[in-house]
C-alpha cells in the first residue's frame, strides 16, 4: 500500500508507526553522479511511500577523506567511511549501494552479500561475463539465507515504461514483430574531451556499449519479457586519442560537463567503443535493433523505444517521459493512428502515490521507486528485479555484441559477376 493515494508526499514527519518499523541502514560506496541521483531515492522513498521497513542513510564512502565528508554533508548522510571494507564490516549497515565505476562492482559486491549484507548495485553489473556469474552465484547463496541483490536498471521505474510491460504482459500489443530500441547521447562529439573513466576499458569494461546498451538490452528484456537469442552487430571508436586528465581529477561528469575536469598535456587511448549498433533474435521469432552512442550531436539523452505487434504499437521518448504512444490496430483504420497516453494517472504503476493528474515526474523519481521496490523486497526476502541473474543476461548479451563485432562479418556489396 502507499501512502495518500494521490494526496502527494506525506509532510514531514508525518506516517504514524514510523519509529515501529525496522530500519534498514544503507551504506553508499561512491558518491558522484550515481550516487547523488541513489540518495535522492533513499531520502525521498519513505516520505512518498508507506514502506514496510525505514531506509537510514546510515554511511557514505568513498577514498578522499574530505570529499567523502563533504558528500556525506550535502547528500544527507549521517557518517563517512574512506575505506568500503569498513563499511561493508559495520553492524549498523543492512544494505550495500554500489555507485563506484565497473571495476570494483564484483568485489564490493561479492563482499557485501558473503558478509550477510543486503546488495543494490549500479548497472552494468559488472565488467565481464566471469566477474558477473561469481556476483549471481554469491547472490544466490545470499537469497537462502534471505538476503537480496538487486542491480540498478533504473528505467524499468519510468511509470511510461512500466505501463508498456503491464500492457505487453496484457496482449495489448498481440504478438511482438519488432522491438526498436535506441540510446543516443552527445558528449564525446568534441574530440577535446578528455580521457575519463568512462573511455577506459580496464575501469568501465566498455563504452556505449555497457553504458547506455546494457540500458536498453534490459529494457528490452523487460518489456518482452523475453531473454535475447542472438545478436549480430557493429561497434566503433571514432575518436581513437583523448587529453589526459590529472590524476585526481575526477569531476568531469558522465554526460558532459567537462569544464569541472582539469586536463593535462599528452593524450592517451581510448580503449572503448564510442557507438555499438546491433540487431538480435528473441525466441518468439521477434526481431530487435539497438543503438547505443555518445555520438549523437543534439541527443542529450534520449532513450526511445518502439515496439510493434500483430494488435498495435508502443512507442516511448525519454525526452518526454510522462507520455506513452499507443496505437490500438484492432479499431477501425479510418480512426484509429497513434494517441498518448498521459502516464500521471493513480492507476499507472508508481502514481498511486505522487502528485494529482497531469503533474509529471522526472529522472529522478526513478530512483525513488527503484528504492520503493528494493525495501519491499528486503522486507518480504522476495527476489527483487532486476536481479543479479538479470544483470548477468544483460552481461552475456553485451559479451556476444563484443564478440561478434570483432568478428567483423561485415559484406561489401559486389556486383554479380556476369
Ligand atoms: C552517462 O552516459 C549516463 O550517466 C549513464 O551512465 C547512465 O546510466 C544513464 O542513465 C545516463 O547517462
Amino acid at each position: 500500500s502507499v501512502a495518500g493515494a494521490g494526496a502527494g508526499p506525506r509532510p514531514e514527519g508525518a506516517g504514524a508507526g514510523r519509529a515501529a518499523r525496522r530500519a534498514v541502514g544503507v551504506g553508499m560506496v561512491g558518491y558522484a553522479f550515481m550516487g547523488a541521483a541513489h540518495s535522492q531515492g533513499w531520502r525521498t522513498v519513505g516520505r512518498v511511500f508507506e514502506l514496510p521497513v525505514d531506509a537510514r542513510l546510515t554511511a557514505v564512502c568513498g577514498r578522499d577523506g574530505a570529499a567523502v565528508r563533504a558528500a556525506a554533508d550535502r547528500l544527507g548522510w549521517a557518517s563517512a567511511e574512506t575505506d568500503w571494507r569498513a563499511l561493508v564490516a559495520r553492524d549498523d549497515i543492512d544494505l550495500v549501494d554500489i555507485c563506484t565505476p565497473g571495476d570494483s562492482h564484483a568485489e564490493i559486491a561479492v563482499a557485501a552479500l558473503d558478509a550477510g549484507k543486503h546488495v543494490l548495485c549500479e548497472k552494468p553489473l559488472a565488467n565481464t561475463v566471469a566477474e558477473a556469474e561469481a556476483m549471481a552465484a554469491a547472490a544466490a547463496r545470499a537469497a537462502a539465507r534471505g538476503q537480496v541483490a538487486m542491480v540498478g536498471f533504473n528505467y524499468r521505474r519510468v511509470p511510461a515504461l512500466a505501463l508498456a510491460r503491464r500492457m505487453v504482459a496484457e496482449g495489448r500489443i498481440g504478438t511482438l514483430r519488432h522491438v526498436r530500441l535506441s540510446y543516443l547521447q552527445d558528449w564525446l562529439v568534441d574530440p577535446s574531451f578528455p580521457l575519463t573513466w568512462r573511455l577506459r576499458k580496464d575501469r568501465a569494461g566498455s563504452g556505449a556499449l555497457g553504458d547506455l546498451g546494457a540500458h536498453i538490452v534490459d529494457l528490452a528484456q523487460f518489456l518482452t519479457g523475453e531473454g535475447i537469442a542472438g545478436v549480430s552487430a557493429l561497434t566503433e571508436t571514432f575518436v581513437r586519442e583523448r587529453p589526459l586528465l590529472d590524476a585526481g581529477a575526477g569531476a568531469v561528469s558522465a554526460a558532459g560537463g567537462a569544464g569541472a575536469g582539469r586536463v593535462r598535456a599528452g593524450t592517451g587511448q581510448v580503449t572503448v567503443d564510442d557507438a555499438a549498433l546491433f540487431t538480435a533474435r528473441f525466441p518468439s521469432g521477434a526481431l530487435a535493433t539497438f543503438e547505443a552512442t555518445r555520438f549523437a550531436a543534439g541527443r542529450k539523452n534520449a532513450l526511445r523505444v518502439e515496439l510493434n505487434g500483430s494488435d498495435g504499437s508502443l512507442a516511448f521518448d525519454l525526452e518526454r517521459l510522462n507520455e506513452l504512444s499507443f496505437h490500438d490496430h484492432t479499431e477501425p483504420a479510418v480512426s484509429s493512428g497513434f494517441r498518448r497516453i498521459l502516464v500521471t494517472e493513480p492507476g499507472h504503476p508508481y502514481l498511486e502515490a505522487w502528485w494529482p493528474p497531469g503533474h509529471g515526474l522526472g529522472y529522478e523519481h526513478t530512483f525513488v521507486h527503484q528504492a520503493r521496490d528494493l525495501l519491499h523486497a528486503v522486507a518480504t526476502g522476495s527476489t527483487p528485479e532486476p536481479s543479479f541473474a538479470d544483470g548477468l543476461s544483460v552481461q552475456r548479451v553485451l559479451a556476444a555484441v563484443e564478440k561478434s563485432a570483432a568478428e567483423n562479418a561485415v559484406y561489401t556489396p559486389v556486383e554479380t559477376s556476369a
